[in-house]
C-alpha cells in the first residue's frame, strides 16, 4: 500500500489549545506522523511518496472561496495587528442571535471562521494545512489511476472542518476534498466511513444535502463528548441527501465487543449503497490509552477493523485523522492497514 506524506506538514507545530479551562500544548503534535512513518517502514507496508502539487481552488469545491482565502492569509493579517505574537486563536464567535457578517478585524474574522478554541494558527500552519490537502488529493489520483488502496498520512486532520469553519484541530477537510475530487473525475458515488472517536461533523455537514456522498460514522455520543452539537443518530440527511447520512453513536467506555457489531452495520450500509470508492477517515483515538478519549479498543482490534473494512472489496482510500496516544499510534495505525492488506483482496 502506498503512503502519501509531506514533511511540510511538520511546520504546523508548537500549537496550543484550550482544554478543561486551561491553555495547554495541543495533543495534535508532529510526532504523531513521525511514529506512524517509522512503523510503516519497519513493517514494510509499502513505499512512502511525497504529494503532487494542487492549486488552492481545488479546496473551493467543498469550502467557500472566502474561507480558503482567509486561511491562507490569516497569519499575515494577525501579525500586522499583533507583531510579536506566536499564535492566532479566536475568542468570540457568531452564536445564536448574531449576524452572519464577516467582520473586518482579524480577531472577528478568526471567530467568524472558527467553531472552537482548538484550531489555532501559527507561522507554518497554512503550508502544513495545504500539504495535508495535497496528500489527500494525491491519494485520490493514485486510486483513480488503479491503485486498490492508498494511505494519505495527513496532518493536521480535517473531519471537523466545515464549509467555512475550522475547529477540533482541523482546517481544511482533507477527506471531503478527496471525495469531491473522485466525483469530479468520473465517480458516481463515494462512501465515507469515519472511525475516528469524534463525530466527523465537518464532513457530515458538507455532504448533508447530497446523495452522491454517503457518510457514516461510529463515534462517541455527542451528548457526552466533542463535537457536542452534532453526531446524533437521528441525523439522516436532508433534501436529496435524506437517507445518505448514518450516525452510529456509542456510549463512552465502549469496548470492541460493543464497537464491532455497530461497525458491521456501517459496513452493511456502505455495501447497500454500492459506491465506486470507499474513503476511510482513519482516527485511532478509539484506543483504550488515548489521553482525550473514552473508548476501550485494543491494538489487536485494529487488525480486525482493517479486515472488516477489506471485506467490502472496494478501492479504499485511508485518510488519517485523530489519535493521540503517540507511543501506540504507529502500531495501531499500521495494524488497520496491514489487517486490510493481508485479509482483504
Ligand atoms: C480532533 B479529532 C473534550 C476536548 C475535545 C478537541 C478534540 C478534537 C479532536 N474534553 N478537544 O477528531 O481527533
Ligand atoms: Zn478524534
Amino acid at each position: 500500500m502506498i503512503t502519501v506524506y509531506s514533511e511540510q506538514q511538520a511546520l504546523h507545530c508548537n500549537v496550543q489549545e484550550v482544554l478543561s479551562g486551561e491553555l495547554i500544548p495541543s495533543f495534535e503534535v508532529a510526532e504523531r506522523t513521525d511514529i506512524i512513518l517509522r512503523h510503516i517502514n519497519a513493517r514494510n507496508l509499502g513505499p512512502v511518496i511525497a504529494p503532487h502539487s494542487f492549486t488552492p481552488d481545488t479546496a473551493a469545491r467543498v469550502h467557500t472561496s472566502e474561507y480558503v482565502e482567509f486561511l491562507s492569509t490569516a497569519w499575515q493579517q494577525w501579525l500586522t495587528t499583533y507583531p510579536d505574537s506566536k499564535q492566532a486563536m479566536p475568542y468570540c464567535f457568531p452564536v445564536r442571535g448574531n449576524r452572519a457578517i464577516c467582520p473586518k478585524h482579524i480577531e472577528g474574522k478568526l471567530g467568524f471562521y472558527s467553531s472552537d478554541l482548538t484550531a489555532a494558527l501559527v507561522e507554518g500552519s497554512w503550508q502544513a494545512i495545504w500539504s495535508a490537502a495535497e496528500c489527500a488529493l494525491t491519494g485520490q489520483q493514485l486510486i483513480q489511476q488503479g491503485e486498490r488502496s492508498v494511505f494519505s498520512l495527513c496532518r493536521p486532520p480535517g473531519h471537523h472542518a466545515t464549509q467555512d469553519q475550522m475547529g477540533g484541530y482541523c482546517y481544511l477537510n482533507n477527506v471531503a476534498m478527496a471525495a469531491q475530487a473522485y466525483l469530479d473525475n468520473g465517480c458516481q458515488r463515494v462512501a465515507i466511513l469515519d472511525v475516528d472517536y469524534h463525530h466527523g461533523n465537518g464532513t457530515q455537514s458538507i455532504f448533508y444535502d447530497r446523495s452522491d456522498v454517503f457518510f457514516t460514522s461510529v463515534h462517541a455520543d455527542p451528548a457526552w463528548d466533542y463535537p457536542h452539537f452534532l453526531g446524533y443518530a437521528d441525523e439522516a440527511g436532508e433534501g436529496e441527501g435524506q437517507g445518505f447520512n448514518l450516525n452510529l453513536p456509542l456510549a463512552l467506555g465502549s469496548h470492541w465487543s460493543d464497537y464491532q457489531p455497530v461497525l458491521q452495520n456501517a459496513i452493511n450500509a456502505i455495501s447497500n449503497y454500492q459506491p465506486d470508492v470507499l474513503l476511510v477517515s482513519l482516527g485511532l483515538d478509539s484506543y483504550e490509552q488515548d489521553p482525550i478519549s473514552f473508548f476501550k479498543l485494543q491494538s489487536d482490534d485494529y487488525t480486525t477493523m482493517g479486515k472488516i473494512i477489506a471485506e467490502l472489496k472496494l478501492p479504499t482510500h485511508f485518510v488519517f485523522e485523530g489519535g493521540y496516544a503517540v507511543d501506540a499510534l504507529g502500531r495501531n495505525t499500521v495494524n488497520v492497514l496491514e489487517g486490510f492488506k493481508k485479509f482483504g483482496a
